[in-house]
């Protein structure tokens, strides 16, 4: 299984780590700490030299409650981070992801340097589809029930694992309709976008009903709140263990790419699932 990011090419038969670099002021776990392009940057080769495939640029908070962010703002706080990473990782095959939903940004980040288009809504913003078409970059589409600012208040669903498959085979389908090949093309289910502890668990638990589509399969289960919430309402810098136990969960149910913080010991983490399943 390969992904076509652009320039590069990711290999996907054995599980990717993609590191999460959030330029933002107010993300959960590391709000306001990389909000200088300078320690942006370095966070992201560090992130680089300890095995991430794939970095995760992010100018807005997603978090639950977040407020949206302008698209100039956005540009402002990811493009100087993209410009420097896509130049100092030039040749090293690691590929640069912007997390965003605003087609100005996709399209600017793309002619940046970046190769995958990470979008919490699927490209459901008007424009965002045909941005992504007139780019060569991936785009993974992520299942969400309704906004960052009010995702929490009541997530209700009759099939959880159903109706997360069935919105993304159709936003699937749109990129399709649009010209976006087979190889551009990652989902993902969202975990902790619009669910309950009870929906994340009963996602991962049947999570091969969504890696057995044959897409590859994105998650974001890093220092989320349910693995608080499992360990007793523990704060997010103490749940790396939660966090790579969920990984390696994953991977052994198919899941191609990991979106961790800590990238290093998720990178270990992975290497065992590898090892198990090279076996197999
Ligand atoms: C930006 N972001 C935060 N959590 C995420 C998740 O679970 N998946 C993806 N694709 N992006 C996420």
């Amino acid at each position: 299984m390969r992904l076509r990011c652009g320039a590069r090419t990711l290999d996907l038969s054995h599980p990717v780590v993609m590191g999460v670099l959030n330029v933002t002021p107010d993300s959960f776990s590391d709000g306001g700490k990389y909000l200088e392009p300078e320690a942006a940057v370095e966070h992201g080769l560090r992130m680089a030299a300890e095995g991430a495939a794939i970095i995760d640029v992010g100018g807005e908070s997603t978090r639950p409650g977040a407020a949206p962010v302008p698209v100039e703002e956005e540009l402002r706080r990811v493009m100087p981070v993209i410009e420097a990473l896509a130049g100092a990782l030039a040749g090293s095959g690691v590929v640069i992801s912007v997390d965003t939903s605003k087609p100005e940004v996709i399209a600017a980040a793309a002619a940046a340097g970046a190769g995958l288009i990470n979008d919490i809504r699927a490209l459901s913003v008007p424009g965002a589809l045909e941005a992504v078409a007139a780019t060569d970059c991936a785009v993974c589409l992520m299942h969400m029930q309704g906004e960052p600012s009010t995702m929490q208040l009541a997530p209700r669903y009759e099939n959880v694992v159903d109706e997360v498959r069935t919105f993304l085979l159709e936003r699937v389908r749109h990129c399709r309709t649009v010209g976006v090949s087979a190889d551009r093309i990652v989902i993902d289910p969202g975990f902790g976008f619009g669910k309950t502890l009870e929906h994340n668990l009963e996602l991962l638990r049947r999570l091969e009903e969504l890696t057995g589509t044959g897409w590859p399969v994105l998650v974001g289960l890093s220092r989320k709140s349910m693995i608080g919430r499992l360990l007793g309402e523990r704060p997010a810098d103490e749940r790396l263990h939660g966090s790579v136990a969920l990984a390696v969960i994953s991977a052994m149910k198919g899941a191609r790419i990991v979106r961790a913080h800590d990238v290093a010991a998720t990178v270990d983490a992975l290497k065992m699932v590898s090892a198990v399943q090279a076996g197999g």
